[in-house]
């Protein structure tokens, strides 16, 4: 409880790094996050909760090393907080109320990964770390002005009060509809890929795999998923992504499937091309492309890099059988629409090479609608071992245990709009100097910057290798940061419905640049979840950009005619996220909003009103392109009315509950 306060006063800092001018495409220096970032997610506007694996990091907390800490986003300073079980890659995910929740880990592990003093795995007495393989954890965000030493602003984490029914590390975890997170998969306990070779059972790989999911809050016991068990050896943090029909689409090994949550119905989609890898410890960058008016809310998933060894190089639950230091990574994307909206059959279509080979690289979707890759390496894979097939020694090992070489330190920049051949750039962007491996992250900041944090590819704090433990952060500003004014939206609200009465944003003169009604025309308003991030991964990391039109007032301020979300929680699932006014590429700070009704339940589907027409200050017509060029709104378009009559007619009709719709 001293550390708390002792550390509380770091709050009360001054800030001096928040106030150098950023400069666009450069990083800055972001502190020292205590712990190394293995896991991290935006909790307000002031702080990012970051997680490590049990290691030997020098911050103590209650009599033991800390691995859970704090970062302010002003000051750039982390305090340390408590946990007790054992971090080491879980999975996380938001719940509707805004609370954060996470699932699994390892067991209890002594220094150097060495077995528990208990001898059980339960408990370890010098690193005072209980067994987190079943653990559920939750942590509500607080704000410096809470008091810190109250149970509310800690973790709760004990696994005799709310655990799992299975022993999960690496597993995946989305979020269905309803806000019930669904968990799927994963080790019983540490290893580099969930298998055995030969692979003589590929269900259980004798008790090193679990091939099951079960869901938080429970709905009972956890079911066999036959997916787990086609991928065996490459199905840890399968990559899971919500679609409209209520299927969930699921990546993994080269497979992929669309699989019924409800009935564990699985259907099968293509083959990766290629046999590239893009799961864990391939870790390539995946991500699902901004939801628009434009595209009717259809989900695009986009894989870059990973890897693509041969089956008998991935080794198995020990190591690789080959030096994949030596073996390049990948360069390749796909995209896949798992739900076209014309009925045709779903494939993967080849996409723009990145520029260069990358593993371990993040999508950061930026609120421009844009995505950052960054972090990762040339050659290799995650995970981290002391010998391979091909070399036997720990000693002889050229990177020490890191399986991944060649820092890619700079970023590039992919715009999904733009025309093949030119969806890649790096123009103007700064590399950054430090290695950022396994066990590094990369997460949205609400004034839009990108925070990266971590890299360890080493079993515990190693500060003396080619790839040591990495503690210092980093701020990555993206180019809009060149802006020289920035939009300062008002009348944003603090929740968003599904369907109902749109709202108006308003958007003073002074905060943009150029003509009036042109900027207008290139407005939007996304709503972005950052996500949880860990692993290259952003668990729940979704885009959607609200339809609106537009009024130009004669003072040139903007209002913009701004709906709610599209009414099928599926297309975005309850809970936190971060709101962004985009004028002409410069985004706003985010004003932070809860999606839905915030409880875990059915979510309340409103009816969709029309839009008013867009006006121009001139008294014309708006131009039909720009943000609001949707393609209709199709089955959700329930009710119609001239533009003067929108809000009588909306005040008699918001409290109509529409079907689940598509
Ligand atoms: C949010 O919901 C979860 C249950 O799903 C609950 O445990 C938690 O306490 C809630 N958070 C708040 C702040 O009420
Ligand atoms: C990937 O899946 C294929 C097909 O099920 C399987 O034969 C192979 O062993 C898996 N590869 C690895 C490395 O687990
Ligand atoms: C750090 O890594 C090097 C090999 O790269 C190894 O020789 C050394 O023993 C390691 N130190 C610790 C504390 O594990
Ligand atoms: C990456 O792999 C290539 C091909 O084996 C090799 O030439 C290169 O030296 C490797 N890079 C590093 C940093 O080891
Ligand atoms: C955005 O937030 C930062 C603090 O994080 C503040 O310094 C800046 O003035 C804000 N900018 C706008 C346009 O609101
Ligand atoms: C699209 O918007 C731009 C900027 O407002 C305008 O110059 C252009 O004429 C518009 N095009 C059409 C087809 O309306
Ligand atoms: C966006 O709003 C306009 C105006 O109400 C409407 O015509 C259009 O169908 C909407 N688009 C979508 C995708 O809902
Ligand atoms: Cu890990």
């Amino acid at each position: 409880m001293l550390s708390h306060v002792l550390q509380f006063s770091l709050w009360m800092g001054i800030s001096t790094s928040a106030a150098l001018a950023a400069t666009p495409g450069s990083f800055e220096d972001g502190g020292n996050t205590q712990v190394s970032a293995m896991m991290m997610f935006v909790g307000n506007d002031e702080k990012v909760y970051i997680s490590d694996k049990t290691e030997s990091n020098a911050a103590q907390i209650n009599g033991h090393p800390a691995w859970n800490s704090v970062w302010d986003i002003n000051t750039r300073q982390a305090m340390i907080m408590n946990g007790r079980t054992n971090t080491f890659c879980a999975a996380g995910m938001h719940l509707p109320n805004g609370t954060w929740i996470t699932f699994g880990g390892n067991k209890a592990l002594g220094p150097g990964d060495t077995p528990a003093s208990d001898g059980q795995g339960q408990f370890d007495d010098r690193f005072g770390v209980y067994d987190g393989r079943k653990a559920i954890r939750l942590l509500t965000p607080c704000k410096s002005s809470d008091d810190w030493n109250s149970v509310k602003c800690q973790w709760l984490d004990d696994a005799s009060q709310l655990a799992m029914q299975k022993e999960r590390w690496y597993p995946a975890a989305e979020p269905l509809a309803d806000g019930t997170v669904a968990i799927i998969g994963g080790f019983t306990s540490g290893g580099y890929i969930n298998r055995n070779f030969p692979n003589d059972d590929p269900a259980t790989s004798h008790g090193g795999s679990e091939p099951t999911y079960e869901f938080y809050p429970s709905r009972g016991a956890a079911q066999l998923m036959n997916f787990m068990v086609k991928t065996s050896g490459l199905n840890s943090y399968a990559h899971t992504f919500m679609m409209p029909s209520g299927k969930m689409f699921v990546q993994a090994n080269y497979s992929t499937i669309l699989w019924e949550p409800e009935t564990n119905v699985e259907h099968e989609l293509p083959d990766m091309p290629g046999k590239i890898v893009r799961v864990y410890p391939a870790s390539g960058g995946v991500a699902m492309l901004p939801l628009t008016p434009a595209n009717n809310y259809t989900p695009t998933i986009l894989f870059c890099g990973g890897s693509d060894m041969p089956d008998e190089a991935w080794g198995d639950f020990k190591w690789p059988m080959i030096d994949t230091w030596n073996h390049p990574a990948s360069s390749d994307c796909q995209r896949i629409t798992p739900e076209p909206l014309d009925g045709t059959a779903p494939v993967y279509v080849k996409d723009d090479n990145m520029l260069e080979t990358r593993t371990m690289g993040q999508f950061v979707i930026l609120p421009d609608g844009t995505l950052l890759i960054i972090n990762g390496a040339l050659n290799g894979t995650a995970g981290y071992a002391q010998q391979t097939g091909q070399t036997d020694s720990y000693s002889k090992m050229p990177f020490g245990m890191s399986l991944a070489s060649g820092p890619v330190g700079r970023p590039a920049i992919y715009d999904p709009n733009a025309e093949g051949g030119k969806r890649w750039s790096n123009d103007g962007l700064s590399s950054s100097s430090i290695p950022r491996f396994y066990h590094s992250t990369a997460i949205l900041l609400p004034d839009a910057s990108v925070l990266i944090a971590g890299s360890n590819p080493n079993v515990d704090v190693n500060l003396t290798t080619a790839y040591p433990t990495e503690y210092r952060a980093e701020v990555f500003y993206p180019p809009y940061f060149s802006a020289t004014v920035r939009p300062k939206p008002s009348g944003i609200p603090q929740t968003l419905t599904y369907g109902g009465l749109p709202f108006d944003i308003t958007i003073p003169a002074s905060s943009y640049s150029g003509s009036a009604n042109d900027a207008a025309s290139k407005t939007h308003v996304a709503v972005v979840r950052a996500g949880w991030t860990t692993h290259s991964m952003s668990f729940g990391q979704r885009y959607l950009q609200l339809n609106n039109t537009y009024t130009v007032n004669q003072d040139s301020s903007i209002t913009l005619h701004t709906s709610q979300m599209p009414p099928n929680a599926n297309i975005f699932q309850p809970g936190p996220a971060m709101v962004f006014v985009v004028v002409n590429g410069i985004p706003s700070n985010a004003t932070f909003v809860i999606v839905g009704s915030g409880m875990i339940e059915k979510q309340p589907l409103l009816s969709v009103a029309d839009l008013p027409a867009s006006q121009n200050r001139d008294g014309a017509s708006g131009s039909a392109n720009g943000s609001q060029t949707g393609q209709g709104g199709g089955k959700n378009g329930a009710v119609t009315t001239s533009t003067s009559m929108t809000n009588v007619v909306l005040a008699g009709l918001v409290m109509m509950v529409v079907g689940s719709g598509w």
